[in-house]
């Protein structure tokens, strides 16, 4: 599976495991050791003050760094008020879901006052990741980049940058982003909208009281920059770019990508991408900035633009303002498309590509937000009078009161149902202009979706004009998957496979399913546990837009699940 290819990392996983467990240090692969302290600090931004949620009281949070393969430690200490968990996104975990994160599917969160130690197996990942909270809003100011060099001895598949730096892309509220969801249940209506966007914490030079924080990169001319770019914005899909400089993209998501010279990136909320910048401009100050690229027709979105600015070092003369860079307009869905469509995986003899070329699995989800109606005793002030919800296979996630994986090891019950769709229940113009208003309401469900190990699955991921049609950016946990194709409209299954790009598809683990289309991906199911798929528009989210994968253990003890650690929280 390219970049994640070979078996090997898997032996040495397991042989890791368990050298580790007796304590013995040999050259396998390092082992890295972190302290998380959740707690809450006081920040300034936008003239005023509030408390945030920070990791060791830093915002955005301390970034992890590792060579392919080795295992990273982290004891997260909850010293705040509110449950956390902590999701290492792009990371397999390998038979290892305990470590996942995400809160109620593969544990229960760690309570106030107390301490998890995740074990975060790396394998094939390479490149940049990230990491962020899997518990309520948290993942507003709970994050961070998580950088993973190659091999100890081995080098970047292109020419070896002078530095690197993460740019991370943030989003910020005036109010307690950790109050919005309650607050939005309560009116089912949409969440309120952010005062800023941030790169690396800062507003940048175009909101008020920011013109001196802003984020500053300084630059030497002739030399090579890697950005390593994360967006944990929760609710916009962002154009990116850097006044008169290319940018050339190498990787997404902890794969490497044939390079991509653009002027702009998108990049949607959970990926991340591994970003060249060669600083080769006449010497002065450039803005690099990000805002929205906003599809859905009468979505409310954050308007506002943040930047950050390059510096050449030097003495010169430079205008009082820093260039702007050209970003496309908020609604350009074409500006979005040219350049996700460029997205090639890289090939070499060290990387092959190990798409599935037979696929014994079917599935086709279908991605909708939907209108509930209110009535007299639960009064709403949602569009129409109504509330907003989403689903998948008009499947509205409920969240269980036991974690999904917990309930399964155990065998604890009545937690969840099995029968999760494999294709919409109804099939409809799923990207029609008008469609009837009884689509509109979905079903509710705390269901799972079963695969037998190691089957070839292939999954369409339809986007839906149910109530608005918009770009969905869905995250599967536990796995990377081959993008082989994508197109606007519905898919069609006689015609669309027939382009299918079998050759070198990006390998990811966050999809932007274009407005009004789709995307068909193909993976092999052979990391068993439970496994959480969600738009990582954190509102979808929130409203419904999730389901969970059971994948079974193999028939051999090296393909099944971990046991649990001892000190998994309990609920
Ligand atoms: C949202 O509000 C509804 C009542 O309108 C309630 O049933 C539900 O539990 C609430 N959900 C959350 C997550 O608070
Ligand atoms: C920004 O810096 C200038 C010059 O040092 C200073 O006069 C001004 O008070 C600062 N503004 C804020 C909001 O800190
Ligand atoms: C966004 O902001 C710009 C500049 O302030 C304004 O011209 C434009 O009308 C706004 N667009 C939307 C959709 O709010
Ligand atoms: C984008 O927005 C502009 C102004 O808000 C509008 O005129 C235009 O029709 C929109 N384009 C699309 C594709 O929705
Ligand atoms: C929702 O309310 C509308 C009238 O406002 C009604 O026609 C429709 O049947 C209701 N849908 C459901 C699922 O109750
Ligand atoms: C589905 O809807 C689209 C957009 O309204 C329309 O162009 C297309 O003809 C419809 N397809 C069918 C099979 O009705
Ligand atoms: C979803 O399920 C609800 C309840 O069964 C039904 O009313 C609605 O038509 C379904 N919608 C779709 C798109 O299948
Ligand atoms: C998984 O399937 C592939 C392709 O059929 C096969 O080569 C491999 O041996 C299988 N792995 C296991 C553990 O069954
Ligand atoms: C925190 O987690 C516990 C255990 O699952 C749960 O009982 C409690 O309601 C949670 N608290 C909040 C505020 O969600
Ligand atoms: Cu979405």
């Amino acid at each position: 599976m390219g970049c994640r290819s070979g078996s090997a990392p898997m032996v040495k996983v397991l042989v890791f495991f368990v050298l580790y467990v007796s304590l013995i240090h040999i050259a396998v692969g390092k082992v890295h050791h972190h302290k998380f302290v959740v707690e809450s600090s006081s920040y300034t931004r936008l003239c005023s003050t509030k408390n945030i949620l920070t990791v060791n009281g830093e915002f955005p949070g301390p970034t992890l760094k590792a060579n392919r393969g080795d295992k990273i430690i982290v004891k997260v200490y909850n010293k705040a008020s509110y449950n956390i968990t902590i999701h290492w996104h792009g990371v397999r975990q390998l038979r290892n879901p305990w470590s996942d994160g995400p809160e109620y599917i593969t544990q229960c969160p760690i309570q106030p006052g107390k301490m998890y130690k995740y074990r975060v197996h790396l394998t094939t990942e390479e490149g940049t990741i990230w990491w962020h909270a899997h518990s309520g809003w948290a993942r507003a100011t709970v994050h961070g980049a998580f950088i993973i060099y190659p091999n100890r001895g081995s080098s970047y598949p292109f020419h070896e940058p002078d530095a690197e730096i993460p740019i991370i892309l943030g989003e910020w509220w005036k109010k307690d982003a950790m109050e919005i969801p309650g607050n939005a249940n309560k009116t089912g209506g949409e969440p309120i909208l952010s005062d800023a966007y941030t790169i690396n914490g800062q507003p940048g030079y175009l909101y008020p009281c920011s013109k001196n924080d802003t984020f500053k990169m300084k630059v030497d001319y002739g030399k090579r920059y890697l950005l390593r770019t994360v967006s944990a914005i929760m609710d916009e899909e962002m154009f990116f770019g850097i006044a008169k400089h290319k940018l050339t993209v190498v990787g997404k998501d902890g794969c490497y990508l044939k390079p991509i010279k653009t002027d702009y990136v998108m990049i949607t909320p959970g990926q991340s991408m591994d970003i060249l910048l060669e600083a080769n401009q006449p010497p002065s100050h450039y803005f690099m900035a990000a805002r929205s690229y906003s599809s859905a027709v009468g979505a409310g979105f954050d308007n506002t633009t943040t930047t950050g600015t390059v510096i050449y070092s030097g003495s010169y003369h430079h205008p009082p303002q820093p260039f702007a860079p050209y970003l496309p307009p908020y609604n350009r869905t074409e500006a979005s498309t040219d350049f996700t469509k460029k997205f090639r995986s890289l090939v070499s003899k060290h990387l092959p590509v190990r798409v599935a070329t037979e696929v014994d699995t079917h599935l086709m989800f279908t991605i909708s937000v939907n209108l509930l109606n209110c009535s007299a005793d639960k009064p709403c002030t949602g569009p129409f009078g109504k509330r907003f919800a989403a689903s998948v296979n008009n499947i509205s996630y409920v969240q269980p009161t036991i974690d999904f994986l917990q309930a399964y090891y155990y065998k604890i019950p009545g937690i969840y149902e099995m029968d999760f769709p494999r294709n919409p229940p109804n099939k409809f113009n799923y990207t029609s202009e008008n469609l009837p208003e009884y689509l509109l309401t979905p079903s509710f469900g705390t269901k799972v979706l079963v695969l037998e190990y190691n089957a070839s699955v292939e999954l369409i991921l339809q986007g839906t004009n149910v109530l608005a049609s918009d770009n969905h950016p869905i995250h599967l946990h536990g796995y990377s998957f081959y993008v082989v194709g994508w197109g606007f409209g519905n898919f069609n299954p006689k015609k669309d496979p027939l382009k299918y790009n079998l050759i070198d598809p990006p390998e990811e683990t966050t999809v932007g399913v274009p407005k009004n289309g789709w995307v068909a991906v193909r993976f092999r199911a052979d990391n068993p546990g439970m496994w959480l798929l969600h738009c990582h528009i954190e509102r979808h989210q929130t409203w419904g837009m999730t389901m969970v994968f059971l994948v079974k253990d193999g028939p051999s003890p090296e393909n099944r699940i971990f046991q649990p650690p001892h000190d998994l929280p309990k609920c």
